[in-house]
């Protein structure tokens, strides 16, 4: 990796503990990713972007604040990019998935909270993280209690903008989420003093959209009989686009995705025949999290999809590009971001339709559902989840794990008796 200390100094990092976390970070991808046979050759980018990971897009970002613009900080799918973007501001991802922060988070947060929000918060106390640093503003968003919670001890810190996501998806609850990003849109206009227009917010729309539309290619790839990527490598590429510059992440994205259409076409697999297709559901997989992947695919299975946030429910439904005035845009965006299925819904059946379809495209022999430890939601939905799925007759495995690896050796044997018994 090339020198950014000066940079991570100027922005007031924390560099001794921040090199414990470089020092591990290169081997942990080494072992997970580097291992692999037969990757895609435009796989390199994304190599590249990884073993920069705290350098070349913070540099970017950086660059971006010193010419005048903003960067906020986002926790969740249903916060719209498109907003932050068309004001000629940038949008990143900045959910921890790393063990390294989660000691920070618990300084502040009960040790039985999910540790995505503990590395969230960690991140930013423990001054380990550069995104972290050059966000000037986090945008929150009323999932969970132990988010809601979180936000309040994080503003204390950072200016933070918490929307009020609604819980159900009635009419009137996709209207009150149309009025949130009306709200978000003043925000963001006020904080970066740009406004947003019609002509801006289209620009922004079809931005995001490419880019969903580039992720769309990659997962009909994972379609096929003949798998031409390995679950790990999508699933980095998926934590990836949180953070990308968005136009640069497409055309890598396509371009990869050139590659993969010709192996296709080739008859290039990267397992063996017979090899057991697995579908995971529940809840986010954070970079640098690559504990689940890792195991199933070094265990007789492979990754084929993911009903994640950091999977399908990232950009299965498009926005509506045809709309013309503001309102209508932001209307076409609430319809669009309603759509996604957390389980921070009551009720949330439409997930579990998802999850069902999914497997059937995705043609998985079986599923595992994934639940970080201490999120209530998903944990009571496995219930309705696992029942379904019996009802189908497609094998599932509930696994419950946090960011230690210290179930790994256990996990490895679930995982493989089941990956056996498919
Ligand atoms: S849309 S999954 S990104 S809320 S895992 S913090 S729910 S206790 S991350 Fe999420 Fe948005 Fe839903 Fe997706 Fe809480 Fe559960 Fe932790 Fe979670």
């Amino acid at each position: 990796m090339a020198d950014y200390n000066e940079m991570w100094k100027e922005l007031g990092m924390n560099l001794e503990e921040h090199d414990k976390l470089c020092e591990v970070l290169p081997q942990a991808f080494g072992d997970v990713f580097l291992t692999q046979e037969n990757r895609p050759e435009a796989m390199d980018y994304y190599n590249f972007v990884i073993a920069e990971i705290h350098g070349v897009r913070p540099k970017e970002l950086i660059e971006h604040k010193k010419n005048g613009g903003k960067v906020f900080g986002t926790f969740c799918i249903y916060v719209p990019d498109e907003i932050i973007f068309a004001a000629d501001a940038i949008a990143t991802g900045l959910c921890g998935g790393s063990q390294f922060w989660v000691p920070g988070g618990e300084k502040v947060l009960p040790v039985n909270t999910c540790p995505l929000i503990k590395a969230s918060v960690g991140a930013r106390l423990d001054k380990t993280c550069p995104f972290f640093r050059i966000a000037d503003m986090y945008i929150g968003e009323t999932t969970c209690d132990g988010k809601k919670k979180a936000w309040e001890i994080l503003a204390e810190d950072v200016p933070f903008y918490v929307m009020d996501l609604p819980q159900m998806k009635r009419r009137k609850d996709v209207t009150a989420w149309k009025e949130e990003i009306e709200d978000l849109k003043k925000k963001v206009e006020e904080f970066t003093g740009n406004r947003i227009t019609e002509e801006s917010l289209k620009k922004a729309i079809s931005l995001i959209n490419e880019k969903r539309k580039a992720l769309m290619r990659l997962y009909n790839c994972r379609k096929q009989k003949v798998l031409p990527i390995s679950g790990r490598d999508a699933l980095v590429i998926m934590q990836i686009a949180f953070y990308d510059d968005p136009e640069r992440f497409t055309q890598m994205t396509n371009k990869l995705c050139d590659e993969l259409e010709q192996r296709i076409e080739q008859g290039i697999s990267v397992v063996k025949e017979g090899t057991k297709r697995i579908l995971v559901t529940g809840t986010p997989l954070a970079v640098p999290n690559w504990k689940l992947h890792n195991i199933i695919e070094t265990s007789g299975g492979v990754v084929v999809c993911e009903e994640m946030c950091t999977g399908t429910r990232y950009f299965e439904q498009l926005v509506d590009e045809t709309k013309v005035t503001l309102d209508e845009q932001i209307e076409a965006l609430a319809n669009r971001y309603m759509q996604i299925n957390c389980a921070c819904f009551t009720p949330n059946e439409a997930r579990i339709d998802d999850i069902i379809r999914l497997a059937k495209e995705y043609k998985a022999d079986g599923i595992i559902n994934l639940n970080l430890k201490f999120c209530n939601l998903y944990a009571t939905e496995t219930y309705k989840v696992e029942r379904e799925l019996r009802k189908e007759g497609i094998p599932v495995l509930s696994i419950e794990t946090d960011y230690t690896d210290s179930d790994s050796e256990q996990l490895r044997t679930r995982i493989g008796a089941f990956i056996e018994m498919l």
